[in-house]
């Protein structure tokens, strides 16, 4: 039986984006319901949420939130080039890289970026970029090594672009 899936979720939201592209690699259909963030969430939506954000994914009525987790809960659920599926040594170390990918990136280059991104003067915009561009070389770069076209050599498409797509977070999502 098809499961039923609904997407609670805003296109602005660049977590969101990583549900957004895992169902469209695995091809899910699914149901979308917007959700105004300019305004209080419902008290429906935190029912569903009780944290308020989105992407929120309902699968069969099971609420899993958090953007990492719902797109490694869809990757796990339906078996696909995204990420070997665990029970061999050898997709364990698949996806401890892309994890390792993943967690690297946003603990230690993402916020140099956006620092860079919203600095309020040049001289500031210019010592952030600066930082991020040497964080990157240090501590991202290494992990690219045989990356081409996807993370560790994939032809296709891998766990690690969805969780990693995440480019532009500006302030006016937060008015989306
Ligand atoms: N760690 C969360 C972050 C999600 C997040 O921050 N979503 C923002 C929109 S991009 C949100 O829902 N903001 C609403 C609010 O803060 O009230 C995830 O990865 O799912």
């Amino acid at each position: 039986m098809t499961a039923k899936i609904k997407l609670y979720t805003n296109h602005g939201c660049p977590w969101a984006h990583r549900a957004h592209i895992a169902l469209a690699e695995l091809k899910i259909p699914f149901e979308e319901e917007i959700i105004d963030l300019s305004v209080p969430r419902t008290p429906e939506y935190l029912a569903i949420n009780p944290r308020g954000l989105v992407p929120s994914l309902s699968y069969n009525g099971q609420i899993i939130t958090e953007s990492a987790i719902v797109a490694q809960f869809l990757a796990d659920a339906y078996p696909s080039h995204l990420v070997p599926n665990g029970g061999t040594p050898e997709a364990a170390l698949t996806r401890a890289r892309i994890n390792f990918f993943v967690d690297t990136f946003f603990s230690k280059v993402n916020s140099l970026y956006h620092k860079a991104l919203f600095a309020k003067t040049d001289e500031e915009a210019e010592e952030a970029a600066a930082e991020f561009v040497k964080q990157l070389e240090k501590e991202v770069e290494p992990l690219l090594s045989d990356a081409g076209p996807y993370f560790g050599g994939s032809k296709t498409l891998t766990l690690a672009e969805v969780c990693y797509h995440k480019n532009k977070r500006d302030e006016t999502l937060e008015k989306t």
